[in-house]
């Protein structure tokens, strides 16, 4: 198969070394590796003058775009509206989130297809129409997909999910974004980001033993926590670097958005050639050696890295231990030598019920290779799993290799589940049997994250994060508290057996095979082809415009909820079941919030209505204040938004009419999904503002009509015993961001541009 843009690479390829050289002048200093690529890609061409990071926005030419049916919906949803032809940059859409996992791959699939047939066959066509390549449902999944098939050393992309980083795997610069910034560099405008800071990660020594890529992501979360990395790219060098597999790099980068890193990357190495080489680029190996030295950071910025970047961690790969993290949040790391006391300690259940290996973090042929090699020990020694199993290849690629390769059989002789080359139960799409008892249990996976909820839907399911061969040795002892290095398992002859440490090859000797990869290339003039919507749809709704800002301040509005605590995009707007309306803005507005838990009476989806006085659910009190006119805030906690990409948790806020969105701090995305959507994201300047407010408060924006960058905004709030205290707001908006919310959204900008 002939390589995907190639002309695209080796044409941003071309331009490098005048970029660089531009970029050089302009900083007066040795370059990092993502000063290199954000400089290569600026919008205005050669750099003129050094960006301030965490201060300056920016505007970039981002090289593609990816994107999920989950997000891809709403994404086109917009798209169609900003009356293109086709799309401006390579793009692509992958059917992976909406499959879910049940009794394995063939059947679920087939389901999956009589299921969202109406939904699969809009994005084939609605790709078909404007020039985007579609991946079908059982193709793989989007980020496996992509590092397969498009990341190249030095490029930049942006892709509607949060894990569009794990391209970083592959020396890009990568970017979750919302649809709407998707549909900014599709249309062939400027993509705007605020020049982020710059963290480095120098990895010494060699991973050893039990240790894999993934726990030097753990720990790297351990110890920056789930906002250490908000506006930063995090940019890994070093020997220890060098001696990582591709895609060990791309699980590494994955996980960087549960830290919530703009991005995280490598610079171009033997390993990525090693990859592009075994994934048929060798072509794009040749364009990349042509400018290898632009593609890594400077020599003197990892000789003395405390420099150049903003902060500096130090890992040493020979020392660090296996780690398990959780529950319920991916940067609660244990070592695994401490799990059985930390679980003890904490009242984890320590029976392991399943072990799932997969998603878009830890699905590689490496992955699945080490993973088996921990299985077939267990099968040669006569030892029977504790726990289930279910494995979710990270593409059909893959799944085929391995098939042929009996890494696969050596998992089915364990009664494994092998479900379909998607996300499956990473997002919620699992029908786990039992899940709806809600029981206390603990499960192992691979994923990247483990909020409340997120795999099965039971609130009380404890899940732990791991590296794919921990999560094999953890579902076998069928014990949370093993530790495969010290301890011993009990076989069927009562012998006692200690599981070697896994191995596995990096890449398949006898080369990747696959007989259909499931790409649909889109029409070479889509203009005939007719995008569908039916108008009595459940799942898919065309957009209408949301209303400009009326110019005067908001006056007069009522509370909705103080959301206490951890407030991820998966309380903003859950997954799982909803997955099925994410083209249906206001089918999907029902689930608006239901997970957050009410600041005033511990619950979750159980506010105050203001007009009446009663309790009642979140999305039907809002849906009364909008009925009735009336204009609300949402007050929230520190890194409101954190996770994932979709602009659902904003639009849906949007449509039902909240007006505004107060809290101590945003993640990254979120916050740029309020302001495209035209909502006002603001935050406490004075954190313990947060604890003023109380549930029947009344809430004047004072000066609004005065919104300026850089000017805090006041806020009025009338308490019900009648006194009254104002507080400042701050917020982030530059001059285009306040156009935006002024138009109502930044879609709205674009349309009145077209016109
Ligand atoms: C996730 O991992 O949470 C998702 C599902 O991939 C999301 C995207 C979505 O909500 O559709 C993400 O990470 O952006
Ligand atoms: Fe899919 Fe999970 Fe990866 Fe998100 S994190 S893209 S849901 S596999």
């Amino acid at each position: 198969m002939a390589v995907f843009d190639l002309d695209m690479i080796k044409k941003v390829y071309e331009k490098y070394p005048e970029r660089i050289a531009a970029a050089r002048k302009a900083v007066g200093k040795p370059l990092t590796l993502s000063e290199k690529i954000l400089y290569a890609h600026l919008w205005d061409g050669n750099a003129q003058e050094a960006f301030e990071r965490g201060k300056s926005y920016v505007d970039f030419a981002p090289d593609r775009v990816a994107m999920q049916d989950a997000t891809a919906q709403m994404a086109l949803l917009q798209f169609m509206q900003a009356g293109k032809k086709r799309v401006a940059v390579p793009s692509t859409v992958h059917a992976d989130h909406l499959i879910q996992a049940k009794v394995g791959a063939s059947k679920d699939l087939q389901e999956s297809l009589n299921q969202n047939n109406e939904v699969f066959n809009f994005l084939s066509s609605i790709s078909n129409k404007y020039g985007i390549g579609f991946w079908k449902p059982g193709a793989g999944i989007i980020h496996q997909v992509v590092l397969e098939n498009y990341a190249f050393p030095g490029g930049m992309m942006i892709g509607t999910d949060s894990h569009t980083v794990n391209a970083g795997g592959l020396g890009m610069v990568a970017i979750g974004v919302g649809g709407a910034d998707a549909v900014d560099v599709m249309a062939g405008m400027a993509w705007e980001l605020k020049f982020p800071k710059l963290i480095g990660v120098k990895l010494t020594g060699k991973l050893n033993g039990w240790t894999s890529a993934k726990d030097v992501i753990l720990k790297v979360a351990d110890i920056l926590t789930v906002k250490g990395g908000t506006g930063a790219i995090v940019e890994y060098f070093g020997e220890g670097a060098i001696n990582l597999s591709c895609t060990g790099k791309g699980t590494i980068c994955n996980m960087g958005a549960e830290i919530g890193a703009t991005t995280s990357t490598f610079g171009y190495d033997e390993s990525m050639r090693r990859y592009l080489s075994a994934t048929g680029r060798q072509e794009v190996v040749e364009a990349a050696d042509a400018i290898a030295e632009h593609l890594t950071g400077d020599a003197e910025v990892y000789e003395n890295p405390s420099l150049y970047f903003d902060q500096l961690i130090e890992i040493n790969l020979s020392e660090l231990e296996p780690h398990i993290n959780g529950p319920f949040t991916p940067d609660r790391g244990t070592p695994v030598s401490k799990m059985k006391a930390e679980a003890e300690a904490n009242g984890w259940p320590l029976k392991v019920e399943w072990g799932l290996i997969g998603s878009c973090t830890n699905s590689s042929y490496e992955d699945l290779a080490r993973a088996a090699s921990i299985v077939q020990q267990a099968v040669a020694n006569g030892i029977t799993p504790k726990a289930e199993f279910g494995i979710n290849p990270g593409s059909e690629q893959v799944r085929y290799t391995a098939e042929r390769d009996g890494i696969l059989s050596d998992f089915e002789k364990m009664g494994t589940k092998i479900f379909t080359n998607a996300c499956g139960p990473c997002i919620g799409q699992w029908d786990r049997e039992g899940a709806e008892k809600q029981e206390k249990n603990t499960i192992v996976h691979s994923f990247n994250r483990n909020f409340s909820k997120r795999a099965d839907g039971n609130p009380n399911t404890h899940a732990f994060v791991t590296s794919p061969e921990m999560v094999a040795a953890l579902a076998i002892s069928g014990n949370l508290g093993f530790n495969p290095i010290t301890d011993t398992l009990t076989n069927d002859k009562g012998e006692q057996v200690k599981l070697n440490p896994p191995v596995g090859d990096e890449l398949p000797k006898k080369g990747f095979a696959v007989e259909d990869n499931g790409y649909q290339a889109p029409a070479e003039d889509g203009s005939n082809v007719v995008v569908a919507v039916a108008p009595d749809s459940s799942r898919l709704q065309l957009l209408e415009n949301f209303p400009a800002w009326d110019g005067k301040n908001i006056e007069n509005a009522k509370l909705l909820i103080k959301a206490k605590g951890k407030c991820t995009t998966d309380h903003i707007s859950m997954a799982g079941p909803w997955l099925r309306y994410r083209g249906h803005l206001d089918n999907i507005s029902n689930n608006m919030l239901i997970g957050a838990e009410n600041a005033f009476n511990g619950k979750a989806n159980e506010v105050k209505n203001q007009l009446t006085g009663g309790y009642g659910e979140v999305p039907a009190v809002q849906r009364a204040y909008k009925a009735a006119g009336v204009p609300s805030i949402v007050v929230g906690d520190h890194n409101y938004g954190e996770g994932s990409s979709r602009e659902h948790a904003a639009m849906e806020p949007r449509h039902l009419g909240v007006r505004a969105v107060v809290v101590k701090s945003f993640a990254r995305i979120h916050e740029t999904n309020l302001k495209k959507q035209g909502m006002l994201a603001l935050t406490f300047s004075n954190d313990s503002d947060y604890d003023k407010i109380q549930e029947d408060d009344i809430f004047n924006f004072v000066d609004l009509v005065d919104f300026a960058p850089g000017k805090p905004l006041t806020m009025e709030i009338v308490h019900s015993n009648g006194s009254s205290e104002s507080i400042q707001l701050n917020h982030t908006y530059n001059n285009s961001q306040i156009e935006w919310f002024k138009a109502g959204s930044a879609l709205n900008l674009i349309k009145q541009t077209q016109n």
